[in-house]
């Protein structure tokens, strides 16, 4: 990363009026928490999202996907925000206008002092009913051995409780998606952090600010498909190169 492009970023960041921070797995990976695409550590690499990711996974065997889910979530509750999600924070402190906009369903973002984050794609906390769509309240469940769990069943129509996050297949939040449009449609700089920008609709995000004529900044060690949408690329990880960008 060079000195004279973090100087650039540090003073376009300065100067917008309205900001956009887009982020992916990237910027929760130096809290312990696995990204999806990344070589030998991605979730991916492990795990095949057609049986873990989808409507129809959950519909074969709900046990095998709640459980899965249950215990990212227990993941998430285990580990901090890092030093990347704080200054993201702080960033959105500054600024006059703000809006954070994830495609990861942990709560990181929030508990480094983000004020609302825009979740395109749901949430690790936000279980809901598979059949009437009721938001669900769900106490720790017993896991068995193979790591399997039984959803709960809904209070109203019985059927399982499925997490609240957006599988392959799925429309994104109509109101998370507008909102996340209208902002980056109307910024001055997006930020995007930690993400391979290969999954749709989300990916469009920093291409609309482009084509808007607003500013892209990459934060990202390896190379994305975004790389020719930013002004500036800033080959690092989230958790160096954020701060070193709000200390400039
Ligand atoms: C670091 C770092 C460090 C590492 N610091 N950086 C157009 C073309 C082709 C396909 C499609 C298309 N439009 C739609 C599709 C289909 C599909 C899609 O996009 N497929 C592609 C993968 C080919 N999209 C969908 O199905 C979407 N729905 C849809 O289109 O619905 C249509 C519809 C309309 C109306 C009615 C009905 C349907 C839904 C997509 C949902 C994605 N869901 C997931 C799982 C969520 C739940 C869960 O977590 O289990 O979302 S998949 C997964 O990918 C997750 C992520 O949010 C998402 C993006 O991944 P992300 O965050 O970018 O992570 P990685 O791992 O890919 O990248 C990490 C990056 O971090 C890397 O670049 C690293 O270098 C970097 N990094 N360490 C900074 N320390
Ligand atoms: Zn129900």
């Amino acid at each position: 990363m060079r000195d004279i492009d973090l100087r650039e970023a540090a003073d376009l960041i300065d100067r917008a009026e309205r900001i956009v921070i887009f982020t992916g797995a990237g910027v929760s990976a130096e809290s312990g928490i696995p990204t999806f695409r990344d070589a030998l550590t991605g979730l991916w690499e492990r795990f095949d999202p057609r049986r873990l990711a989808t409507p129809e996974a959950f519909g074969d065997d709900p046990a095998l996907v709640w459980g899965w889910y249950e215990g990212r979530r227990a993941a998430v509750e285990r580990v901090e925000p890092n030093a990347g999600h704080r200054a993201l924070a702080a960033i959105e402190q500054r600024a006059p206008e703000c809006v954070v906009v994830t495609q990861n369903i942990d709560d990181l973002h929030e508990r480094a002092g983000s004020k609302e984050p825009i979740h395109l794609h749901g949430s690790l906390f936000a279980p809901r009913c598979s059949a009437c769509g009721r938001p669900a309240e769900v106490e720790g469940t017993a896991e068995t051995d193979d790591g399997r769990v039984t959803p709960p069943p809904c209070d109203h129509c019985g059927a399982p409780i499925r997490p609240g996050v957006v599988w392959f297949g799925e429309a994104l939040p109509a109101d998370a998606f507008e909102a996340a449009v209208a902002a980056a449609a109307n910024c001055d700089v997006l930020i995007t952090v930690g993400t391979s920008g290969v999954v749709f609709p989300a990916a469009e995000i920093p291409q609309v600010t482009a084509r808007m004529g607003g500013t892209v900044i990459q934060v990202n060690p390896d190379p994305t498909p975004l790389d020719s949408v930013a002004r500036i690329n800033l080959r690092g990880a989230a958790a160096e190169v954020l701060p070193a960008l709000v200390s400039m």
